[in-house]
């Protein structure tokens, strides 16, 4: 197998090296910075050893690098600075995403493409409308992070051990992202028989903030560890073609009642990339939560260029 990260930076080379170090095929990374790519690259070599891993890796700044590849990642882009938001990133990671998206066309047809570059639901349409892919072909990576931040908090908060907190982040990524309440469950039971609603408002809420914590901490960048750590969970479901239902940035053709949008949604994830998208039951007010999240995406993917 063959997984290329677009963007070396801090987000790409983390999620190369859990990659890497899981053993799940050989790893290249490009970027425009001369020398990044390859430095990361031998870097990450180097510990292969003693993960027991035969992993390949090597980083350049020539796309034509990627040819061939079963997953590319695209991680290339400006992150925020504190005091941005996502949307502010449009315009230029726009224009970086697009030209990406035409060399993976070119050298990698047949690939699966894992967009992380923000704003993310707006980027994954740009690289499907650039690469003309099918739509399964094209997926975001947000939920799963979204909703690890939310399950770190309901462990915390509860004291349950994290793997028994079982929570889904839907909708944009984004100020307008949706915890499903109804389907968070602490230890097997509903979240609301074990926190009173108040507090569950205070944790969607931070859940809302993590990316923007970690910032206001960073000053310098964005998150990458937790970020990794989810697109090696998304890049493994494919690779395994394990079928694992995940929440992603999936492209609905009437699916909770959107059509001809990204908007984060639970999807078995396999070699072919979303296999289905499960409809959960949503609440009133988880359905106006997506309404209000879609209503945004839509906005940002009106400022594209076309
Ligand atoms: P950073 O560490 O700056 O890395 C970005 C890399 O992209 C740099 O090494 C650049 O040289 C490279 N780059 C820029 N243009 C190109 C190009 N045309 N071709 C190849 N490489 C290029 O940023 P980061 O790794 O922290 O974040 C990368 C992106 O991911 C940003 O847009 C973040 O906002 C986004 N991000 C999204 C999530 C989601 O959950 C969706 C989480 C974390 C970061």
């Amino acid at each position: 197998m063959k997984i290329s990260f677009i963007g070396a930076g801090n987000v790409g080379s983390t999620a190369a090296m859990m990659i890497a170090q899981k053993g799940l095929g050989d790893v290249v990374l490009v970027d425009i910075a001369e020398g990044i790519p390859q430095g990361k690259a031998l870097d990450i070599q180097h510990a292969m050893p003693i993960h027991g891993s035969n992993a390949r890796i090597t980083g350049s700044n020539d796309y034509s690098e990627i040819r061939g590849s079963d997953v590319i990642v695209v991680t290339a882009g400006v992150p925020r600075k504190p005091g941005m938001s996502r949307d502010d990133l449009l315009k230029v990671n726009e224009g970086i995403v697009r030209s990406i998206a035409r060399h993976i066309k070119e050298f990698a047809p047949d690939s699966v493409v894992i967009v992380v570059t923000n704003p993310l639901d707006a980027m994954v349409y740009a690289i499907l409308k650039e690469t003309d892919f099918p739509p399964e072909r094209v997926i975001g990576m947000a939920g799963v992070l979204d909703s690890t931040r939310f399950r770190t908090l309901i462990s915390q908060a509860t004291g349950a051990k994290p793997e028994n907190v079982e929570a889904m982040v839907l909708g944009g990524h984004g100020k307008s992202m949706v915890p499903l309440i109804k389907h968070t469950k602490v230890s097997g039971r509903p979240i609301s028989e074990v926190l009173d609603n108040s507090k569950i408002e205070e944790l969607v809420e931070r859940t809302r903030n993590s990316g923007a914590e970690v910032i206001s901490h960073l000053k310098t960048g964005s998150a990458y560890y937790a970020p990794g750590t989810a697109i090696a969970e998304m890049v493994e479901a494919v690779l395994m073609d394990s079928g694992k239902i995940l929440p992603v940035s999936a492209y609905l053709q009437g699916e909770y009642g959107y059509s001809n949008i990204y908007l984060g949604v639970p999807a078995a994830i396999g070699k072919q990339g979303v296999v289905s998208i499960i409809e959960l039951d949503l609440s009133e007010n988880e359905k106006n939560l997506l309404g209000k999240s879609a209503e945004h995406v839509r906005e940002l993917v009106g400022k594209l260029g076309n």
